[in-house]
């Protein structure tokens, strides 16, 4: 089943509530006050279930608005998820000062469709109407309501005149109304919070993306509580889950009714995070003042408020009817992604001036303004794997964690994967470990690790190579960059890389092919004999090679820092010790306490050798002394 939400869009009095009384029997104005003062001032909500021609059921969540010009930032707080405006202006009064503010903030939050409805058409003769029409025909031209492609209907709430002409055009534009991204991360901006007698706490909103099930665990934000789904109503009936796209209602348990509010919102744990740094699109109103550099403007979106800075990136004031790139920055956090929309409110007088589209809610901190400008083209480029592209190059030779990825574009794994897939096989990025670089930036890497090499060898032609972590520090490469960027000159045999320690191919201390054997052979011996070594004369009298020759190779090995001398007559592989470092942290967890005993029993080694590795650990700084005891750390 299709759902779809519609919502009311007007000037005071020009007969929202009822109309949408009249085509869903619900009276939406549910406040005392409302009702007492004949005006909606918040947020009213209502239903409908209508047969498309095939059959099939369409449900429609109704979000009406008050049109009162003191209450349109309740009316902004209900008009970010909607997928279809009905703009009412009555044939009495047409166009007035609201019919103008409503009808700008659907067109700057690109409000896809709707359908003008001129209401109290019983309060008007047939040719007064027919002005109306002209009127209002003019004043939609060329937006999404324009006549040619929008429908136009009069009706009275009073008689039901037009009404059946009204919902025939619902149906008709819910067919070109795309299905929502169920399978996006879960967003649910709160609109209302209430105690419901009997089931606790209670939010509602329009979801904009993804599901939410019963039973799921949900992440409030901005403050970042995890609480769970205890039931979800759909349209004001209880079901299993909730679908993109639907007014949704959900029973939250572990949170009360005084931690929430409007403007908060729900996502699923762990993927997202505030910002209060957004660049954007601005876009400002042709009728708006120029708005300066550094001004404070009053900012909505979907169902919250702040107050945000606007910086432009380019010149010193926007001209009104024009747009520009500026980042808004906010005082309170806000959970926002690319492609939202947001709208923008003078400061004083509050009246509404423009609009913003999200391009990042991320911003690098220091960025040079052609970059950070070339970078937001990208992004308003509408090419996701183009924008994708610019997010893995702005991070240079850091390159993007999938975590981030997700975090940055609010997209999941599973969609990005095929991007990255895609950008990979164009050879644009490339991968490190779970990191993504861009292709250029990781070739520039590798070079500046060859010059670094070749540099290194120049002035220390005695020394066999560099020590991998110096490399690393004079490249100012990360760990898992730096291991991918050894790996490929690896593989090119551009370089040799051993455990501690790189050299370019052919440089260092030549072996001839014997030695070369015999040398992998005293590795594979210390290798495999783990914590259990063996006697290095041993080793060394199985070797093809004579005594002082596989002198000079254990040496090199224990330069590479491939063996390691803890005592007279006791080496080991490095991978011994490594697997050794891993065995202590196992056993932290347990009891961060061990003694010789135990540290027998752990690792397999007779005494002998335990105190030398014990002491060995305690140089490293994996374990201390104390007693006869010893603290790993
Ligand atoms: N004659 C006539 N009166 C109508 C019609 N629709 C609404 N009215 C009257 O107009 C007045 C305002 O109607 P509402 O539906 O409350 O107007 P609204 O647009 O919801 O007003 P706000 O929510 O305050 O912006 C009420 O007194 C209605 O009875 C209609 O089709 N014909
Ligand atoms: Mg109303």
């Amino acid at each position: 089943m299709k759902s779809v939400i519609i919502g009311t869009a007007g000037h005071i009095d020009h007969g929202k509530t009822s109309l949408v009384k009249a085509l869903t029997g619900i009276d939406a104005d549910r406040l005392e006050e409302e009702k007492r003062r004949g005006i909606t001032i918040d947020l009213g909500f209502a239903h409908l279930e209508l047969n498309a021609p095939s059959g099939e059921k369409l449900r429609y969540g109704f979000i009406d608005v008050p049109g009162h010009e003191r209450f349109v930032r309740n009316m902004l707080a209900g008009v970010g998820g909607i997928d279809m405006v009905l703009l009412v202006i009555s044939a009495d009064e047409s166009i007035k000062p609201q019919t103008r503010e409503h009808f700008e903030i659907c067109r700057l939050l690109s409000i896809p469709r709707g359908i003008t409805v001129i209401t109290k058409s019983d309060t008007v003769d047939e040719d007064t109407l027919n002005v109306v029409r002209m009127e209002v025909e003019e004043f939609v031209r060329g937006s999404f309501l324009d006549v040619g492609r929008s429908p136009m209907i009069a009706v009275s709430a009073h008689t039901g005149a037009g009404l059946e002409d009204l919902k025939r055009e619902i149906v008709r534009l819910t067919a070109e109304i795309p299905a929502r991204d169920t399978d996006a991360i879960f967003r649910l901006p709160i609109d209302r919070v209430f105690v419901m007698k009997g089931f606790g706490t209670v939010i509602t909103g329009t979801l904009i993306a993804g599901k939410v099930k019963k039973e799921e665990e949900v992440e409030i934000f901005p403050g970042r509580q995890l609480v769970r789904v205890r039931g979800v109503q759909v349209h004001g009936a209880a079901s299993d889950q909730a679908i993109a796209g639907q007014r949704t209602a959900l029973n939250l348990a572990g949170v009360q009714v005084e931690d929430l509010a409007r403007g908060m919102t729900l996502t699923a744990p762990g993927l997202l995070e505030t910002t209060q740094r957004i660049e954007v699109q601005l876009s400002l109103l042709a009728d708006a003042k120029p708005l300066k550099n550094r001004a404070r403007v009053h900012l909505h979106a979907f169902a919250s408020e702040t107050i945000a800075e606007v910086k432009l990136h380019e010149g010193t004031e926007i001209r009104p009817g024009t747009t520009a790139l500026a980042q808004l920055r906010t005082e309170d956090p806000l959970l926002l992604l690319p492609c939202d929309r947001a709208i923008l409110r003078q400061y004083s007088p509050v009246v509404t001036i423009g609009g913003a589209l999200v391009l990042d809610a991320f911003p690098l901190v220091r960025q040079k303004r052609e970059a950070r400008v070339a970078f937001l083209n990208a992004q308003a480029s509408g090419s996701r794997e183009e924008a994708l592209l610019a997010r893995i190059s702005r991070r240079g030779k850091d390159g993007l964690d999938p975590a981030s990825a997700v975090r940055e574009t609010g997209l999941k794994l599973s969609v990005l994967q095929p991007m990255l897939a895609a950008l990979a096989q164009k050879s644009q990025i490339v991968q490190a470990g779970e990191i993504r670089i861009a292709a250029d930036v990781f070739k520039k890497s590798r070079e500046s690790a060859l010059a670094a090499l070749e540099a290194f060898h120049k002035a220390n032609p005695l020394v066999a190579g560099i020590s991998k972590e110096e490399l690393r520090t004079r490249l100012g490469l990360n760990q898992t960059v730096m291991e991918a960027v050894l790996a490929q000159l690896g593989r090119d045999k551009k370089a040799e890389v051993t455990a501690e320690q790189v050299r370019l191919a052919g440089r260092g201390v030549e072996l001839k092919d014997d030695e070369a054997k015999a040398k992998e052979q005293i590795e594979k011996a210390f290798a495999e004999a783990g914590l259990k070594v063996p006697l290095m004369k041993e080793v060394l009298a199985s070797l093809p090679v004579d005594k002082t020759r596989a002198q000079k190779l254990v040496t090199l090995l224990m330069r590479d820092r491939v063996l390691v001398k803890l005592a007279d007559e006791l080496v080991f592989h490095h991978s011994a010790l490594q697997q050794l470092r891993q065995i202590l942290a196992g056993q932290k967890a347990t009891s961060p306490k061990i003694d010789v005993g135990k540290f027998k029993d752990l690792t397999g080694v007779s005494r002998k050798y335990a105190i030398p590795l014990l002491e060995y650990l305690d140089r490293e700084r994996v374990t201390r002394r104390v007693g006869d005891e010893r603290i790993i750390l």
